[in-house]
């Protein structure tokens, strides 16, 4: 994660967060926050990660950008409850799949396109 970048913002957040006493908006989370971002690229039908490692219990966000120009992709995750995924759109185009996974275990992802080639592994640790 990029989350060393904003530790500097963060922490003046916090001592401006801490002052006014009110909730704040920021767009990103701090270490607790429950929150994780994922930007996960289809580029010539492969995906570039084939494991995801994700917290068990906290929203995840994936960014989905395939990036095949005429190629339709899409994100589909095997969850412990059913299927999360996106609708199968032609590139290039950006989509984002936002989910909680309570249970921990290792679930599959793909693309329901190109099951054979756009496969990974989604580890959710608790
Ligand atoms: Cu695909």
């Amino acid at each position: 994660m990029r989350r060393t970048r904003y530790v500097a913002t963060l922490m003046t957040l916090a001592l401006v967060l801490a002052a006014c006493g009110g909730e704040g908006e920021t767009t990103k989370p701090d270490a607790g926050g429950g929150e994780t971002d994922i930007t996960l690229l289809a580029q010539n039908v492969a995906f570039d990660l084939t494991k995801l490692n994700v917290p068990a219990g906290e929203q995840i966000t994936i960014t989905f950008e395939n990036r095949d120009a005429g190629i339709r992709h899409n994100l589909l995750i095997n969850g412990p409850s059913g299927r999360i995924a996106t609708d199968v759109e032609t590139g290039p185009v950006t989509q984002t799949l936002t989910f909680t996974i309570d249970e921990a275990g290792t679930y599959r992802f793909l693309c329901e396109v190109h099951p054979s080639v756009m496969v990974g592994e989604l580890v959710v640790s608790g």
